[in-house]
């Protein structure tokens, strides 16, 4: 199965991620990951540091001459910040002489002092920073690869920032990425990405952040991931424990989940039709199958059905404000005050869509693994296509 685990602070001297369950002979370059990290840079209303800050990757193990070799895939990420930071992080004893003592409202700083037992706020927002999702995002462009060998792409677009929603019908396809990318909001509708980029600098203005909603969609997703027999394998489970682990997300909708439930049953599914008699690359991954809508977001059951996999993923506005006004309470002397300043973004929501499609390409490729096993990218994509292949023959129940 794939497993991966990340390392490292937001100001520390750089983060590693170790990837674990690959099969051999994914083709895999440095450039690959780097351009995922660039991508993850993108999106107006985000601080000083992302201009002059560049990720500086190495691949430490589990890559031979551009391809993997099954073993753990380790890749690090320096922080070009940390010569600035080398004091205040230092791992040698000592102590800070700039102790955080005002915690931010809305941020771990203050469950994670007090169950960790710090004075210093900077003991828990180091990791607690979404710096951390660039690790992941490395990770994400290992299993994006891996998918793509099955013929999954996964996408994602800002629908909402603040107030301003995009409209609901334009939703790019999967060879849509590089126009979502060209937004400056990251917006597939220009209409409403002006609109976002007006209510990001009105913020800014006035030193508050913003949140909003990315949408993810998983293109060419073959029926049967996850499964109904176990609450902890069903795929809509694991997409929401996935999503609802990035930095600041509140919410995570499949499909049209709010707006499903204001509706009777007879509007709120998707009506089956069988067109496996003319296949075409739509019924492929469905073994034939279509459903004339999508409001499931393509998970029935907890099983993935064929139809693309979607999921609407809210993140709250940043809480750390460069004009803090929330009222806090410094954890030494108790008196009322107002949060120390950090330096932040005004709005990650665009930069959130890029990590939330690092999140569900690890969930599909960790189930795919599960479900076609392989150990080496041949025999993946084999069983996968043997699968597929048996399915359209039979077709489903015989
Ligand atoms: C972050 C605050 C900012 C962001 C950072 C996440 O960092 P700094 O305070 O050093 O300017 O730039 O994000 C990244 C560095 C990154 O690579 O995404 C936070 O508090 O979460």
């Amino acid at each position: 199965m794939l497993r991966f685990l990340t390392a490292g602070e937001s100001h520390g001297k750089g983060l590693v991620v170790i990837v674990e369950g690959l099969p051999a002979g994914l083709q895999v370059t440095a450039e690959m990951i780097g351009a995922e990290l660039g991508r993850r840079r993108l999106g107006f209303g985000r601080g000083p540091r992302m201009r002059f800050e560049a990720d500086e990757l190495t691949l430490l193990a589990g890559v031979r001459h551009g391809r993997t070799l099954g073993s753990p895939v380790a890749v690090e990420i320096a922080n070009t910040e940390w010569p600035k930071w080398t004091e205040e992080m230092s791992p040698a004893p000592g102590v800070t002489s700039k102790p955080l003592h005002q915690p931010r409202p809305g941020h771990a700083d203050l469950p994670g002092m007090q169950k960790y037992a710090f004075s210093d706020a900077r003991d828990v927002l180091e990791r607690a920073s979404a710096r951390e999702t660039a690790a992941r995002v490395a990770a994400g462009a290992l299993a994006k690869a891996l998918l793509a060998e099955i013929g999954v792409t996964v996408v994602s677009h800002v629908v909402q920032i603040g107030s301003v929603c995009s409209a609901r019908d334009e939703r790019p396809g999967p060879d849509d990425l590089d126009q979502v990318d060209a937004s400056e909001v990251r917006c597939f509708d220009p209409s409403a990405a002006e609109s976002m980029v007006a209510e990001i600098k009105a913020a800014a203005k006035v030193g508050d952040s913003l949140g909003g909603v990315a949408e993810v969609i998983a293109y060419g997703v073959p029926v049967g991931l996850g499964s109904h027999v176990h609450w902890d394998r069903k795929l809509d489970g694991l997409l929401g424990q996935a999503m609802l682990s990035i930095q600041a997300v509140k919410g995570v909708e499949i499909g049209e989940a709010t707006e499903g439930a204001a509706r009777r049953g007879s509007e709120a599914h998707d009506a089956i039709s069988w067109e496996g008699d003319a296949p075409s690359p739509d019924t492929t991954s469905s073994g034939g199958y279509r459903r004339q809508t999508n409001r499931s977001g393509g998970i029935e059951g907890g099983i993935s059905n064929g139809e693309p996999v979607l999921a609407r993923v809210a993140m709250k506005p940043l809480a750390t404000l460069n004009r803090p006004v929330l009222k806090t309470v410094d954890v030494v002397t108790k008196q009322e005050t107002v949060s120390f300043k950090e330096r932040t973004d005004v709005t990650a929501v665009p930069a959130m869509g890029v990590v939330a499609e690092t999140m569900m390409s690890l969930v599909l490729a960790g189930e795919a693994l599960r479900k076609f096993g392989g150990d080496s990218v041949e025999e993946f994509r084999r069983n996968h296509d043997s699968y597929l292949a048996s399915l359209n023959g039979a077709g489903a129940g015989t």
